[in-house]
């Protein structure tokens, strides 16, 4: 059978299913309920379980991830994407297509109305203030908040095989010029007692995608300094990173480098570990 047709959500069903005790039979039983062919079937429980066993073995955690191609574009969800850029160590994609030009500016559109200084996570406390380190505007929506919302997010699961619920709102940014975001990394440091109570909510943040919705006139773009790595903010663009541990051994230090001229709107989406509630 073809690796596509396990979705992210099916994968985590049958893992669910294991996990809590059901036997074979009866896994097999309600997949072939919901119409799949049994041989299809039990080849599927296979791959999912078979990768699930390596991946408690080796303790690492799985993040997101292209599904296999040897194309520069894929199909996600609804639209076709393309790959323009691809790096091992860090994990780094750059996405074309990710976004049409009137989805960026309906994002925009539906964003404006609710933007607020942004603020950072204080990690002593798991609480959030206003911060020189990050000068943007921002907001965020709550996850299929809206049919666009919904229709991205689709398409961001489908790229990345990760389900659509172990993601955050997408979260909608603003710099003018001048502002910036200085180098961090996303994931919560597990050593800071503020973390304890962000953790309980999703576990660890395991990859980000920032998708661009216009294009500065100059400066802004996202900088990862460890990688020696810029990738300029172009509309309908998007760059994603993916960290399996948190740290910074994955090279995943970046940030918003100042912009000069014009504005720059980006919408960030973190991909978390288990189901983000
Ligand atoms: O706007 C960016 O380029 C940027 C850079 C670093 C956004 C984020 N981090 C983020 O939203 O985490
Ligand atoms: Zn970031």
């Amino acid at each position: 059978m073809s690796e596509q047709l396990i979705t992210p959500e099916l994968r985590k069903w049958i893992i669910e299913q294991a996990e809590a005790g059901h036997a074979a039979e009866v896994v097999l039983a309600a997949m072939r309920a919901s119409g799949w062919d049994e041989d299809v079937a039990l080849s599927a429980m296979e791959e999912v379980m078979v990768a699930r066993v390596a991946q408690v073995q080796t303790g690492l955690k799985s993040v997101p991830e292209l599904a296999a191609s040897g194309g520069s574009e894929v199909w996600a969800h609804d639209r076709h994407v393309k790959i323009l850029v691809q790096m091992k160590n860090p994990r780094v994609v750059v996405f074309g297509d990710l976004l049409s030009q009137q989805e960026c500016q309906a994002l925009m559109d539906l964003a404006q109305p609710r933007m607020a200084r942004s603020q950072t996570v204080v990690n002593a406390t798991g609480g959030s203030e206003v911060n020189d380190a990050r000068t943007s505007q921002g907001m965020f929506f709550v996850r299929g908040e809206n049919e666009l919302c919904g229709k991205i997010e689709a398409r961001i699961a489908a790229l990345l095989n990760w389900p659509i619920e172990n993601g955050e709102g997408i979260q909608v940014l603003r710099y003018t010029p001048g502002a910036e975001y200085k180098p961090h990394f996303d994931y919560f440091d597990p050593a800071q007692p503020g973390s304890t109570a962000i953790l309980k909510r999703g576990g660890q943040r395991v990859g980000t995608v920032v998708m661009y919705l216009n294009t500065p006139e100059s400066g802004g773009a996202t900088i990862f300094p460890d990688a020696g790595v810029d990738v300029h903010a172009v509309a309908g663009q998007a760059v994603f990173f993916a960290y399996g541990v948190p740290h910074p051994s994955t090279k995943t230090l970046h940030g918003g480098a100042p912009v000069k001229e014009g504005e720059k709107w980006v919408a960030t989406k973190w991909l978390r570990e288990r189901t983000f509630e």
